[in-house]
């Protein structure tokens, strides 16, 4: 670790209290014009430092800018996000987290990007993710379940962001199977589970999070324009990335507490408050086939539960969704 991560470290543990300059000097075995050094340079990076002689040293806020330092402030999780690895632009935070997670990184360890230059979405398909606008994270997580079960933990994820969402923005977010979040019906963020298995055991999950916060219309790709949206669109009021990020942090491990200890039944009920369409007549389709059909629900494993028009149920584990007005039907 650095002497600057240390130095945030320290302060950010005695929020309320002075730390004088030769305590910080003792700790981190510099002099005292070193400390002093350092607080110039922090100040650089928009933290803001009070300083009162005879009392010492205290922060009074963070900068906005994401790093790994400032998510650690202010972030109340026990092990989510507890390591985190900031990259300012990457072609994708799946790609880092990959790497990472062969590395052996921990279980709960965060990659997060300001801009992704070959963001993906599921399929090859691509993602938008531009510079400071929204939030571009991957969580490495190393579940204790049967591979086949993976699919939960997309749910679940979309879950935990449509709380954070919700809460945080008063917006009222809808999923749309399996993973998508709309606002007003239109995409706002979008959820990636990839995994590395055996047989029988995972080695690790990497879950990708997209969600756009600050974008303005001319800032969303032009084939997304209409059919996106951004949550400075939705509420006209830019966010904190910062905050955002800890508050999904938060949800997501709590949700995914929840969903270890006790299993998918409770995070099924969740899914289906926040479920797009359920009782309403869509299009599903697979590689093969296509059935118009009304969207009954999720079963007690996850998947889309249809009524064809024939009045038959079917369970589908993978399909794209789609409605009628969109198809203009
Ligand atoms: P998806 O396959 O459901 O959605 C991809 C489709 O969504 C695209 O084909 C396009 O039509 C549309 N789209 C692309 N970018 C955006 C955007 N910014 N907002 C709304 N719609 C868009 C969803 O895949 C999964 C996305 C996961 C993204 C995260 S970001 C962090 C991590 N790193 C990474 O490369 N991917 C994940």
């Amino acid at each position: 670790e650095s002497t600057r991560t240390r130095l945030i470290k320290i302060l950010s543990a005695e929020r309320d209290s002075y730390i004088s300059g030769q305590a910080l000097s003792d700790a981190l075995n510099i002099s005292r014009n070193a400390v002093w050094k350092h607080m110039k340079e922090l100040e650089k990076d928009g933290y803001e430092i009070e300083g009162k002689p005879r009392k010492g040293y205290r922060i009074l806020s963070f900068p906005d800018k994401l790093s790994s330092n400032t998510l650690q402030w202010g972030l109340h999780t026990n092990w989510l996000g507890q390591h985190t690895i900031h990259k300012s632009s990457t072609p994708s935070t799946q790609f880092v987290a990959h790497q990472a997670a062969r590395e052996m990184a921990a279980h709960g360890t965060v990659v997060i990007a300001d801009e992704q230059t070959q963001g993906r979405g599921r399929m090859n398909r691509s993602w938008y993710s531009a510079k400071e606008k929204g939030v571009w994270m991957s969580i490495i997580l190393r579940p204790g379940i049967q591979p086949y079960l993976a699919p939960q933990l997309t749910l679940m994820s979309a879950v935990a962001l449509a709380d954070a969402l919700r809460r945080h923005t008063g917006t009222k977010p809808l999923i749309k199977w399996p993973n998508d979040i709309l606002l007003s019906g239109k995409k706002t963020a979008g959820i990636l589970t990839e995994m590395q298995a055996e047989q029988d055991q995972i080695q690790y999950v990497v879950i990708g999070i997209g969600l756009n916060v600050n974008h303005q219309e001319t800032d969303l790709a032009e084939d997304l324009q209409g059919r996106a949206t951004s949550l400075y669109l939705e509420t006209g009021k830019t966010w904190q990335i910062k905050e955002l990020v800890q508050d999904i942090l938060q949800s997501f491990e709590k949700t995914y507490e929840q969903y270890i200890d006790n299993g998918f039944p409770a995070i099924k009920d969740r899914w289906e408050k926040y479920g797009f369409k359920i009782g309403e007549k869509i299009t599903a389709k697979t590689l093969k086939d296509s059935w118009k059909a009304k969207f009954l629900g999720i079963s007690e494993d996850g998947a889309l539960i249809l009524q064809t028009e024939n009045g038959e149920t079917k369970q589908l584990y993978s399909a794209e969704i789609d409605w009628f007005e969109r198809n203009g039907q």
